[in-house]
């Protein structure tokens, strides 16, 4: 039963994370996530659901981004390519932090 439920929940997050942007909000000046891990060629949409502008960026070596300002409602994709931790921040808000793991595939 331990391994059926266990095939079951990576069978369906691979498929989702292989096919569909992974979601991350943005709300009430904070990710709605503080930390996901995705694979390398995945992508991640930040989506702003506060009233306000946010912002999305990150300095880490494994991807350096700044994917500027956006209001309520609009969002912004990008695509990890390498893996390691990424380290993502909102310039307008100083302590809106979020960490990505950008993990090889397997096999
Ligand atoms: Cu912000």
């Amino acid at each position: 039963m331990y391994r059926f439920f266990t095939a079951l929940v990576f069978f369906s997050s691979t498929t989702v994370l292989a096919n569909d942007p992974v979601v991350v909000g943005q709300k009430d000046k904070a990710f709605t996530v503080s930390e996901v891990s995705i694979k390398v060629g995945d992508t991640v949409r930040f989506v702003n659901e506060d009233s306000f502008f946010h912002n999305v960026f990150s300095l880490s070596d494994a991807a350096l981004f700044d994917l500027g300002s956006f209001p309520q409602g609009e969002h912004r994709d990008i695509q990890f390519d390498t893996a390691g931790e990424v380290e993502v921040e909102c310039a307008i808000h100083p302590s809106m932090r979020m960490v990505i793991h950008v993990e090889e595939p397997e096999g």
